[in-house]
């Protein structure tokens, strides 16, 4: 999934220069580093690696099979962004993919439909809310997402169909592996708000971590699950779905 995003953030840092000529100079250095996984930072900004484990709880303990739709982010310090970032969303089989997907603020999302019919993609989430319109087979449509926060997606067409991006203000997040562990790469020292979220768990779990110049490791978050409970969403009018919602067969 994150391998579909192409984007990049800069840092800029303003440092004076040896005086020359009795003037001061002063040179401003970048560093960019692309989410895809290729980072570089200015040297001179120490960075190191904040990791732990998140574990999802279900009824009666059961651990949640899809721990890795978590998504593990850190809020605190806001880099200024660079490039403009895009990333695809697939729909195909009445369902997006990928389900979850985190994007920093300025991502253009492309939603292809595969499907041989027509979807509606629509979002009331505010402050992102866009309705997509209907479009069939082999079609694209885009949304540019400017603001942070959750946007919750759907379909027009299908009740059944949903999708979650959360858009976030620094490149500080990650997914966990099917195992829950994960690891945020190049976290510059400092605090930070840690949040843990997962679909299915609707208080967010956050909590202040300081971030020492060596890292953080061994961070470990239980979200319980276990009192969620399907509930149908409304259509982009806000009225049930005429099809009836959970009885459409997919
Ligand atoms: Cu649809």
């Amino acid at each position: 999934m994150r391998g579909a995003l192409d984007s990049g953030w800069v840092f800029w840092q303003t440092e004076p220069m040896p005086h020359r000529k009795g003037r001061p100079h002063r040179r401003t250095r970048c560093a960019v580093f692309a989410l895809a996984g290729v980072l570089a930072f200015h040297p001179g900004v120490a960075a190191a690696q904040v990791s732990g484990r998140v574990t999802v709880l279900e009824v009666r303990g059961r651990v949640a099979a899809d721990i890795s739709t978590a998504v593990v982010y850190l809020e605190g310090r806001v880099p200024r962004a660079a490039a403009l970032p895009r990333a695809q969303v697939a729909i195909d089989g009445r369902q997006f993919r990928p389900r979850v997907l985190v994007v920093p603020t300025g991502t253009t999302v492309q939603f292809q439909n595969h499907d041989p019919f027509n979807h509606n993609v629509f979002s009331l989430s505010e402050p992102s809310a866009f309705d997509l319109g209907l479009y069939g087979r082999g079609e694209t449509r885009t949304r540019r997402f400017t603001r942070t926060g959750l946007v919750r997606v759907y379909c027009n067409v299908h009740p059944r169909m949903s999708a979650f991006i959360l858009v976030r203000d620094n490149p500080w997040y990650t997914q966990p592996g099917p195992d829950g562990v994960y690891a945020i790469p190049e976290v510059p020292p400092g605090r930070y708000v840690l949040h843990v979220w997962h679909e299915r768990v609707a208080a967010e779990t956050t909590r202040e971590i300081e971030v020492p110049a060596g890292g953080l490791a061994g961070l470990a978050d239980t979200l319980d699950a276990s009192g969620y409970r399907w509930i149908q969403h409304a259509n982009k009018y806000g009225k049930d779905y005429e099809s009836g919602g959970a009885r459409e067969r997919y």
